[in-house]
């Protein structure tokens, strides 16, 4: 159904139980779903540049799906914390230009999924999301940024994304002071295209990982710097 002008699917879908495959793209008069929880043997979500303010009910039911896309939901500002962590077979979450930030740790919303949730994604290969500040990895998070074949952080409290389509592994910051940014090594070193705007205390960052020497920028291919002072 996707492209299409409809307002609201019927409450029927609830009884789909062999549906492997709900398309909706580009429904932006779509504001909200019926429960889903019938669905579970649902694979693929595709909910991309529809106008739904929230996850549909019954999401945490959906253990077999493996594709969530996300992007474009420019109205989603809320996905309650307890979802995610359910989604356990999610191979990739596409949320490019969603507008729902990610919180890290530092600055929990108990309600509201945070970074840390995605760490139950066991199975997840390609990550697209945005992040309202740079995390603290553990060693445990940079394995499993390591096994992600793709991902994009776009990093930032207002929450632009410049997606660099040719790149795989990639990383923008927005208006972020990169002095108050310790954890920032791993995800540096991992990205092979880096674009910082509009940051500030760029050559202290620097200079900090130089001397602890914990990134080798190995895998980088593109690197943009704009608007950004020392
Ligand atoms: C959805 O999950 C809840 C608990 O997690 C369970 O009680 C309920 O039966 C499930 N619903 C369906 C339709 O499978
Ligand atoms: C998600 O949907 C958009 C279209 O709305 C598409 O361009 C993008 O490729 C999809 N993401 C994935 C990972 O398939
Ligand atoms: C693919 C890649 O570059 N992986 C690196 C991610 O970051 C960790 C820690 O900095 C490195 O050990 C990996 O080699």
């Amino acid at each position: 159904m996707s492209r299409t002008s409809i307002r609201s699917l019927p409450l029927s879908l609830l009884q789909l139980c062999e549906l492997r495959a709900l398309l909706l793209e580009g429904c932006s008069y779509l504001k909200e779903l019926p429960p889903l929880e019938g669905l579970c043997k649902l694979q693929v979500l595709d909910l991309s540049a529809t106008g739904i303010r929230e996850l549909p009910r019954g999401m945490k039911n959906l253990s077999n799906l493996k594709q969530l896309n996300l992007s474009g939901t420019e109205y989603l500002k809320t996905i309650q914390a307890g979802i995610i962590p359910r989604l356990s077979c999610l191979e990739v979450l596409d949320m490019t230009k969603s507008a729902y930030r990610f919180s890290v740790n530092r600055d929990v919303q108990e309600e509201m999924t945070c970074f840390e949730e995605l760490k139950f994604l066991k199975r997840l290969l390609v990550l697209y999301i945005g992040l309202e500040r740079i995390p603290c990895f553990s060693n445990e998070d940079i394995s499993s940024i390591d096994r992600l074949r793709q991902f994009y952080f776009s990093v930032g409290p207002t929450g632009e994304f410049f997606p660099n389509k040719y790149e795989k592994r990639m990383v923008s910051i927005w208006g972020l002071d990169l002095r108050s940014e310790e954890g920032i090594g791993p995800l540096l070193s991992n990205a092979s295209s880096l674009d910082l705007r509009h940051c500030s205390g760029l050559s202290d960052m620097l200079e900090d990982l130089v001397i602890n020497s914990v990134v080798c920028f190995a895998g980088l291919k593109s690197l943009t710097i704009r608007s950004c002072s020392s």
